[in-house]
């Protein structure tokens, strides 16, 4: 029978060896043909791709860290928000869902791409994962972040506007700087780590949010146990400097190896 993996069905056999990465990049471009996700949104999932193979596809002991210090950040912040874009709402709803609640930080659908029908497109994703509140639906109620040209500059007056701590998940550069310039704490999640946005932000999440925000579900429940000056030591003794240069140094440790590994093959 016909290998049906390049088709455009989402039939991929659970024994293809990159059954994983197929999967998700289905669920990319169904979203894109239901308003869900940016047409930028493909691209974008691409350029993750090709830096979560230099990673080695998956999570590290950095990237943890990372985690770690992004959790307790937000349990002990006032007004802690979760950003939602397409490409987010597509790969991980339910965990979208289930961190929010874990941590008490409602979820806010800010776009770059603002397309008609996306807002009630990613809304509808969201509440059939479980969500009960979501904030950025409400158009008449929006605002506008001045420091911003993009479309992310409407944000929620209840949300991004008065947040102190924004989880931003795959995030374009602009935005973090204008919300470090506004004072707030930024969180990113972003397979590359010499991105603006990596660069600008208090924790950078260098990792795939596929694999990130299971892994943050976790380390919630367990630090949720913990009074506020533990948890902000933890924050305290994080240093975003030295987590992009530590993981830039894995990247490249994980590049060598694979080198000699592909080399061997080939002289064998
Ligand atoms: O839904 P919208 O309209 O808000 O648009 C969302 C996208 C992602 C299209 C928009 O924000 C965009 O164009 O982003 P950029 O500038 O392409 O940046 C996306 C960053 O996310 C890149 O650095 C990618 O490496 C990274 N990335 C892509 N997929 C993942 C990822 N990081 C973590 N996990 C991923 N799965």
């Amino acid at each position: 029978m016909m290998n049906r993996i390049e088709d455009e069905d989402d039939h991929v056999p659970k024994d293809h060896p990159r059954y994983q990465s197929l999967k998700y990049r289905h669920k990319i471009i169904e979203g894109m043909k239901n308003l869900i996700v940016a047409e930028a949104g493909l691209i974008a999932h691409g350029r993750g791709e090709c830096f979560d193979y230099i990673l080695g596809e998956q999570s590290n002991d950095i990237a943890r860290n990372a985690m770690k210090a992004a959790v307790a950040l937000m349990l002990i912040s006032e007004k802690p928000v979760i950003s939602v874009n397409g490409n987010t709402a597509v790969l991980v709803p339910e965990e979208l869902v289930e961190l929010s609640n874990e941590l008490s930080a409602p979820l806010e659908i800010n776009l770059f791409y603002r397309k008609e029908g996306r807002v009630e497109a990613i809304t509808s994703v969201l509440k059939k994962a479980g969500a009960k509140q979501i904030l950025g639906t409400d158009e008449s109620k929006m605002v506008e972040i001045q420091e911003l040209s993009s479309n992310r500059r409407i944000v929620d007056p209840e949300g991004i506007k008065i947040a102190d701590v924004v989880f931003v998940p795959l995030e374009d550069g602009d935005r973090t700087e204008a919300l470090k310039k506004l004072g707030r704490k930024v969180i990113a999640v972003d397979l590359n780590p010499i991105s603006r946005t990596a660069i600008w932000a208090d924790i950078t999440i260098v990792d795939n949010i596929i694999r990130v925000l299971p892994e943050m579900i976790k380390i919630a429940k367990k630090l949720k146990g913990m009074n506020k000056t533990e948890l902000k030591k933890i924050v305290d003794e994080f240093n975003n400097q030295k987590n992009i240069k530590d993981t830039l140094d894995l990247i490249k440790h994980y590049i060598e190896t694979q080198k000699e590994v592909a080399f061997n093959i080939l002289n064998k």
